[in-house]
């Protein structure tokens, strides 16, 4: 069966945001169809257009034979065992999974847009897929490496 590389973007701000993240990175490696998932350090965020506490971030890799769509509703299983609510756009929560890169691939979908239209806005992405060697793939024809330094100043520390 084949496989794809997959990133993930994670990030919590209500709760134990820490110990959620590790969660969720034991339930992605326990998915059917998750070979491996490797995860990148935790950072500690300002939020980036969004009200409430500091965050948590990390990203994981994962190697996968799950298709986008599948990967999807999995990110949302985990989100939803973890409490997850949505009362506003970009409101605080105890978890979030965003699918960030899938392979080369590029599609949008009213459900699914690949890449994540914003990732390579947000330090707070950069820098954990800095970790994973992910900075040559190119988004909006540069590679991610540059639209790192173009975000240095948002405040993104390793914890
Ligand atoms: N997620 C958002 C909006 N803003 N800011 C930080 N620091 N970390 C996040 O994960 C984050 C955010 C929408 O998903
Ligand atoms: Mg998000
Ligand atoms: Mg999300």
């Amino acid at each position: 069966m084949s496989t794809a590389t997959a990133y993930i973007g994670m990030g919590a701000n209500l709760g134990d945001a820490k110990a959620t993240l590790t969660a969720a990175i034991e339930a992605l490696r326990r998915t059917a169809g998750v070979i491996d998932a490797q995860s990148s350090s935790f950072y500690c965020s300002d939020p980036v257009d969004a009200p409430g506490p500091p965050y948590v971030n990390a990203v994981a890799k994962l190697t996968t034979t799950l298709a986008p769509l599948p990967l999807l509703q999995t990110l949302r299983a985990i989100e939803a065992q973890h409490g997850r609510e949505r009362h506003f756009r970009n409101a605080p929560r105890t978890l979030d999974l965003d699918l960030l890169l899938y392979d080369e691939l590029k599609f949008s979908t009213p459900t699914l847009v690949v890449p994540h239209p914003r990732m390579h806005l947000r330090a707070f992405v950069l820098k954990p897929l800095t970790e994973l060697g992910a900075l040559n793939t190119v988004i909006q024809d540069r590679p991610l490496a540059d639209w790192l330094a173009a975000c240095q100043e948002q405040p993104c520390e390793p914890i």
